[in-house]
């Protein structure tokens, strides 16, 4: 598989490489060993004259009540994941400037009552300094009162510095950090994360055959998006790359609503673990959070049609900054004023877009 690009993708692969191809490895090999047995040591020269026997009471409650065990295995992590994906996270995070003296930091516990932060796993404690974002660990560099309280006080072994920034996250955990140590081997990430509400929603529309993408939150404006033509790509990304791409801010839940003007397609981006039908009449809801810049590409996944197969998507993970330059840019080839203040690049951005 391709490496992925979000937390819910490294947990996603994790599932599969840990977890389901030792048990299909195990199952595969046992079911051929006792085929091979029954080969040799049961065909009618080896065997000429068959016992008369049928049922066995233990054999059978055996052979029904493993495969059970096995399937609830296989069932409880997969219905995890499949709840984080399904549900968009609605996380919540305070800033507060540190002054070098102050431990103690309020988080305002204002969810409803199912998604009250009540215990470690929802709540992530980060200091923002110039060097990056460090992300702290319970008990160890702070210590929490008041879960489910209407106010959970943060309290850190020591004051950070002034200048830094205490980022104190609460919501829904898509990864609480406790399997870190088997997960390490594997992936290079891996901490407690709280994931935030989503910044901005993407509106797909599956078309026979291209895809189109509106961006609600910046204005209305929407583009198509078609595969290259192999005279503008190279022989590796032919068929992947499209004329526009999908651009978004990295680090930055994306929700991402999914549809269809005529028959069913699918939006499958592979490093994002995403595969979701795009059904003409409903709309279906997924969401991502990429932790690396980069450039992300997919394929529609459902049969819809003779140019299936050349209805490609690409996803462009970016700064902020170029992303709020980008939206600029969207917005001034549909005649919108800017959005976002960057005078810079805003000019040259106007003088493109009126050359087109
Ligand atoms: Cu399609």
């Amino acid at each position: 598989m391709l490496p992925p690009a979000t937390a819910m993708a490294e947990q996603v692969h994790f599932f599969h490489n840990v977890v389901l191809m030792p048990i299909i490895t195990i199952i595969s090999l046992f079911v051929l060993g006792l085929l091979v047995w029954v080969m040799v040591r049961f065909n009618s020269k080896a065997n000429p004259t068959p016992k008369k026997f049928s049922h066995n009471t233990l054999l059978e409650v055996i052979w029904t009540g493993i495969p059970i065990l096995i399937l609830l295995v296989i069932a409880l992590p997969s219905f995890d994941l499949l709840y984080k994906e399904d549900v968009v996270p609605d996380g919540k995070q305070v800033v507060a400037e540190a002054d070098g003296a102050t431990t103690e930091f309020i988080f305002e516990n204002d969810f409803p009552q199912s998604r009250q932060v009540k215990r470690s796993s929802h709540l992530q404690v980060l200091i923002s300094s110039p060097a990056g974002l460090r992300s702290l660990k319970y008990k160890e560099d702070y210590s929490v009162k008041g879960f489910g309280d209407p106010e959970v006080k943060v309290s850190l072994k020591s004051a950070p510095a002034m200048g830094e920034q205490v980022l104190i996250r609460g919501g829904r955990a898509t990864q609480n950090g406790s399997n870190c140590a088997a997960f390490k081997r594997y992936f290079d990430i891996c901490e407690k994360q709280v994931v935030l509400a989503p910044s901005m929603t993407l509106k797909v529309t599956g078309n026979q055959w291209n895809w189109n993408y509106a961006y609600p939150d910046f204005g209305d404006f929407d583009f198509f998006s078609n595969m290259q033509v192999e005279e503008k790509t190279t022989p590796e990304d032919f068929m992947f790359e499209v004329d526009n791409r999908i651009v978004v801010p990295v680090g930055e839940t994306i929700r991402v609503t999914v549809t269809a003007s005529d028959v069913i397609h699918a939006w499958a981006v592979p490093q994002f673990a995403i595969k979701i039908d795009a059904v003409p009449g409903r709309i279906n809801e997924v969401w991502f959070n990429v932790e690396r810049e980069g450039i992300y590409y997919g394929q529609c996944s459902e049969l819809c049609g003779t140019r299936h197969s050349f209805m490609p998507i690409a996803v462009e993970v970016v700064s902020r900054q170029e992303f709020e330059i980008w939206i600029n840019k969207q917005r001034a080839l549909a005649g919108l004023e800017p959005m976002f203040q960057d005078d810079v690049k805003l000019a040259q951005i106007r003088a493109d877009a009126d050359k087109k």
